[in-house]
């Protein structure tokens, strides 16, 4: 039996035979690999996604390359970076507006009773312009980004937001991870990590080219932050929160990269 078992094995294929033989292997490599297509596009449809309402409901693995990406620009270009400055006579004249939610036709703002509220779960703090506007001043000329595709020289001034937060004794706030900021009413809101916020070229805007702001672009008090895109620098700030979880922000829940960092 033994003998003519290994006989067998020993004698040539025919040509037909290894044709067969290819054939089987190809179908099964086919069959093998399409099935795997098929279970990985499962996992990922099943995938749960990531934090609801934060990224516009992308799949959790999508995500974690950028928020990959998001982790190596946070550690390496933290805040010794600085975005480049340019002489004040580069600075654009007619400052571009861009949209206006959250701040457009708002009946129930009144600018005189402005002040910026500050919560730690509960209000902690709420603060008149003219507060603002006593601390120490610092000015930037610098290109401002929009993630639709213009970019323009732009010349703001105001308050380090680091310096604001050392003033108001808001330090251990500053341990947590994530700033929010919102509109008064709340129809516009932006998160940010600690590292941008503290970032010592991002300001507590009240003047644009050496006078208040327009109502259009913010009114008293905006976010100007270089390190970000535009959609991330909010006009009239009327709320500001910490957190260790990322606080909702309007276009990361229309898809676009919660980081936004150039
Ligand atoms: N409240 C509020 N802030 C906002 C926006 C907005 O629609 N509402 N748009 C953002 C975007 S996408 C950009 S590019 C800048 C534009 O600022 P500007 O209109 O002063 O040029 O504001 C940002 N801040
Ligand atoms: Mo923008």
């Amino acid at each position: 039996m033994k003998e003519q078992n290994k006989k067998k094995a020993n004698v040539p294929l025919t040509i037909e035979q290894k044709i067969k033989r290819r054939n089987f292997i190809s179908f099964g490599a086919f069959f093998a690999l399409g099935g795997g297509a098929i279970l990985g596009w499962k996992a990922l449809l099943n995938a749960p996604e990531e934090t609801p309402g934060i990224t516009g409901g992308a799949r959790a693995p999508l995500r974690r390359a950028l928020n990959k990406t998001e982790l190596f620009f946070r550690n390496f270009f933290s805040n010794n970076h600085l975005v480049k400055t340019y002489p004040q006579e580069r600075a654009a004249k007619n400052v571009r507006v861009n949209s206006l939610i959250g701040i457009e036709d708002d009946e129930n703002f009144d600018i005189n009773n402005w002040t910026l509220n500050i919560y730690n779960n509960n209000k902690i703090l709420s603060i008149k312009i003219e507060e603002i506007k006593a601390l120490p001043k610092t000015e930037i000329i610098f290109d401002f980004k929009c993630v639709e595709g213009w970019d323009q020289i732009q010349h703001w001034a105001g308050v380090k937001l680091s310096d604001f937060l050392a003033h108001y004794k808001l330090d251990e706030q500053t341990k947590k991870k994530y700033m929010g900021l919102e509109t008064p009413n709340g129809e516009y809101y932006v998160g940010l990590e600690m590292e941008s916020v503290l970032h010592p070229q991002t300001l507590l805007a009240y003047e644009m080219n050496g006078e208040a702001i327009t109502n259009e672009h913010g009114a008293p008090l905006r976010l100007i932050i270089p390190v970000k895109y535009g959609i991330k620098n909010l006009k009239r700030i009327g709320k500001m929160s910490f957190s260790n979880n990322r606080p909702k922000d309007y276009w990361a829940e229309q898809g676009y990269d919660y980081y936004s960092g150039l």
